[in-house]
């Protein structure tokens, strides 16, 4: 029997990934999409299915985490198997000058969708996945962090989704829902958001590299994370939706590393070596080989609380679901830094070309 499964955040990061997975897996997958004034289907484009071909296995919808009558219709129509509410205000900084915007999408949005299931009597056949974060666990209060580690929130993102993971044991409990929350820690790929920090890295020191920016603005350099990489993760949270029953997981590779060693790695990658000096917000990366500044910290990036430890522990997920990381973190950044440093140098083409046709017209024009 072919599975039908709803995805709340299709376009984002996770979303790409998961729709990938469950299509191979012979899904009908549907697909949550915001409106917005210019492109956002930029990670699903490759796996596009034009709907008045007979046989499409992916179906995209109008929607918005904030909008209750639109996700009730959507869930009706798709009456899926499973639902993986992946939408999210998912940046932790924006959260800070988005709070009231970033609880009614992450943490009433959630909500909604398990009201939807509910109202439309579908709390037997519909399985739904929470996608929680380490962001809970905040200020350290055990290390590594586990299923059972005491939560302390340390942004409005972070309180927004404390919500959400209540709600959804809340809905479990109450309903017999199948409703389970995946606590994920960091996970990163070539298409990770451009201002998660990974990303803001891999991305400048690749034009860094080809001469096209100067030098990278960073905030906390000490804060250590769990980093993962994103296509195991999807993978998880397709496990932890088979699973004999509703339960929540904490999906993370054991290891830490700072935003410094990141830092580092990335330019490794490019044959630089950095030599840091000074501390605090006067610390700077100076490349070895040519005495250049290239890294320095900016303030306006330091957040106004941070979560300065995240380790998680994924033995559960992998006794249970027999999940467990496949890409270390030296992996993670190669991939990064080689897709970048061809997009980079792609877009650096682009912009080439438009402004040699620019420079063409104004010819035309003179000679007009
Ligand atoms: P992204 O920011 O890449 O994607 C977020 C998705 O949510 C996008 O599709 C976005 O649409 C959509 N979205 C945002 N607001 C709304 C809204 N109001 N209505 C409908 N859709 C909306 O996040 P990731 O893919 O990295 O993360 C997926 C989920 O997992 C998020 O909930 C995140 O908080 C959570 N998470 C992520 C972790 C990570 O390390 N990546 C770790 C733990 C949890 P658009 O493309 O239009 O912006
Ligand atoms: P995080 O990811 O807050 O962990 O949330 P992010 O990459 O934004 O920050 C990681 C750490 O790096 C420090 N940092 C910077 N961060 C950004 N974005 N930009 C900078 O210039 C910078 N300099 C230092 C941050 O202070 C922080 O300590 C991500 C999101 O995907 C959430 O949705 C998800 O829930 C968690 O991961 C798990």
């Amino acid at each position: 029997m072919t599975k039908t499964a709803l995805i709340t955040g299709i376009t984002g990061q996770d979303g790409a990934y998961l729709a990938e997975l469950l299509l191979a897996k012979g899904y009908q997958v549907h697909g949550l999409k915001r409106r917005s004034s210019s492109f956002n289907t930029g990670r699903i484009d490759h796996i596009y299915q034009d709907p008045h071909e007979n046989g499409a296995h992916l179906h995209l919808h109008y929607g918005d985490m904030t909008d209750a009558t639109n996700l009730i219709r959507i869930v009706q129509e798709v009456a899926p198997d499973e639902i993986y509410n992946l939408a999210a205000q998912s940046h932790v900084q924006v959260s800070f000058d988005t709070p009231e915007y970033t609880a009614n999408a992450d943490g009433l949005g959630t909500l909604r969708i398990l009201e939807a299931i509910r109202i439309l009597n579908l709390t037997e056949k519909t399985r739904f996945y929470q996608a929680s974060t380490s962001e809970l666990y905040g200020l350290v209060q055990e290390v590594p962090q586990r299923e059972t580690t005491p939560f302390y929130p340390r942004s409005p993102y972070a309180a927004a989704k404390l919500y959400g993971y209540w709600i959804t044991v809340n809905y479990r409990e109450a309903y017999g829902m199948f409703a389970s929350n995946g606590i994920l820690f960091n996970h990163e790929s070539p298409i990770r958001g451009e201002t998660f920090v990974t990303r803001k890295i891999t991305r400048a020191v690749a034009a860094i590299h080809l001469g096209i920016q100067d030098k990278l603005w960073l905030g906390n350099l000490d804060a250590q994370r769990d980093w993962g990489h994103a296509r195991d993760y999807v993978e998880g949270m397709w496990r932890i939706l088979q699973h004999e029953r509703g339960d929540d997981f904490v999906l993370a590779t054991g290891q830490t590393q700072t935003v410094r060693l990141f830092v580092e790695r990335a330019f490794a990658h490019v044959g630089i070596t950095l030599d840091w000096q000074g501390e605090g917000v006067g610390e700077c990366g100076v490349c070895m080989q040519t005495g250049r500044t290239l890294v320095e910290v900016d303030p306006r990036y330091f957040r106004p609380t941070e979560v300065d430890l995240l380790i998680g522990d994924p033995t559960k997920a992998l006794n249970d679901l027999g999940w467990q990381a496949t890409t270390s973190f030296e992996e993670l950044v190669t991939d990064m830094m080689a897709a970048d440093l061809k997009i980079v140098a792609r877009e650096a083409d682009h912009r080439r070309i438009d402004e040699t046709l620019l420079r063409h017209r104004e010819k035309d024009r003179v000679h007009d």
